[in-house]
């Protein structure tokens, strides 16, 4: 550092700013960029990609473009507007389409990022995972856990299209990523198929309602949940509960906890005239229309979706639902990371957004406010 003669404060400061920032430090006084605001300002906007549009630009890209080691795989990303280019839905969490053409193989690698697939048409592909050959069919939800080899091939005549989530904007903001191709193109087949399934134990694998604390760094060694199992708990629980919407999360059955220790994976269904009031939550969310229409407010901005819509609610964005027909959604989401680090909020509200209940870990709620 320069020594300083002696100067006015003003030319003293100036010479302090400079110097600083020639050795890269910043002082926290001058800094604009909002560090600490009172609630979460995600950059990712609420957003969504119609299914009409997906699945045209999936079967353009599934006609001009061939799926080989390198690229890896035939998927469009969904690129919140928000985040700047980046190929992300939303800042923890990556979402997408691919789709998979009669006879082909996307080859088989593995990842540190986690991820989810959520098969939306076609059928006769198999993703294989760590050896079990994993069968897909429309409204199943498969597991590819953090570092399992996996790849997709397909037996059958026509194109399959699926939703892939993946953990990976947010390992990669924990620069943890590695990756792995495979020494084949695929993995030998496994026979008969589904182990996992078959080798699953009695436990449950869908939890509702409560708040759950099931927190684990091991994922469920059942790899695949069938629409068949989903619908039918579905179908109990809305006619328990007389609820205008049932959420069900998918679990572990050995430790009842969320699927990845990344990710969350739900499913709700709006019942017919179903209008839900607004909730806050802390984490990011991804949805997938399964079946029927419907609308959701975000933050205040309405989306009419319907069957193979795909939209984001970012974090502590007000969110609510509603729907004629009635609706099946499902959902990826990055609370079990925030659970685990005990910093998960939500807040219900009214239709006014004024907060009827708080649901935040006992440590973080503040001694004399509601914890916005
Ligand atoms: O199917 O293995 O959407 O590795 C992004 C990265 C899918 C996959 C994606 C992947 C995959
Ligand atoms: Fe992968």
């Amino acid at each position: 550092m320069t020594e300083q003669p002696m100067k006015d404060e003003e030319t003293q400061l100036a010479a302090l700013y400079g110097d600083l920032a020639a050795v890269d430090l910043h002082p926290l006084w001058t800094i604009t960029r909002d560090l600490l605001p009172p609630a979460p300002r995600p950059r990712s906007v609420p957003w969504l990609w119609s299914s009409e549009v997906l699945t045209e630009l999936a079967e353009r890209a599934l006609r001009l473009v061939p799926v080989e080691r390198g690229g890896e795989r035939r998927v469009l990303s969904l690129g919140n507007p928000g985040l700047g280019g980046l190929p992300y839905a939303a800042g923890t969490l990556w979402g997408a389409i691919q789709c998979l053409g009669p006879g082909e193989t996307a080859p088989a690698h593995r990842h540190t990022p986690g991820a989810i697939r959520f098969i939306l048409s076609g059928d006769g592909v198999a993703t294989t995972v760590d050896g079990d050959v994993c069968d897909m069919h429309p409204g199943d939800l498969i597991l590819t856990p953090s570092w399992n080899w996996h790849d997709h091939s397909s037996a059958s005549d026509g194109p399959m299209l699926w939703f892939d989530g993946l953990d990976l904007p947010m390992i990669e903001a924990l620069d943890a990523v590695f990756f792995e191709p495979y020494p084949d193109v695929r993995q030998p087949d496994s026979d008969p198929h589904n182990r996992s399934e078959r080798e699953a134990g009695p436990g449950p694998r869908f939890v509702s309602g409560a708040v759950r604390d099931v927190l684990t760094t091991e994922h469920s060694p059942l790899l695949v949940y069938r629409w068949q199992d989903t619908d039918r708990e579905l179908s109990r629980l809305a006619a328990e509960s007389g609820e205008p919407l049932v959420s069900i999360e998918f679990v572990s059955p050995e430790t009842g906890a969320s699927v990845l220790p990344t990710m969350n994976c739900a499913m709700h269904r709006l019942v017919p005239g179903a209008r839900t009031l607004p909730v806050r939550r802390t984490g990011n969310g991804v949805f997938v229309v399964h079946r029927g229409s419907g609308s959701s407010v975000i933050e205040g901005q309405r989306f009419d979706w319907s069957a193979g819509d795909m939209f984001v609610v970012p974090s502590w964005a007000a969110a609510e639902h509603a729907s004629e027909e009635g609706a099946d959604l499902f959902s990826i989401g990055d609370s079990p990371v925030l659970r685990a680090l005990g910093i998960h909020r939500e807040l219900a509200l009214d239709a006014h957004q004024q907060v009827t209940g708080v649901f935040t870990p006992a440590a973080l709620r503040p001694k004399d406010s509601v914890g916005v």
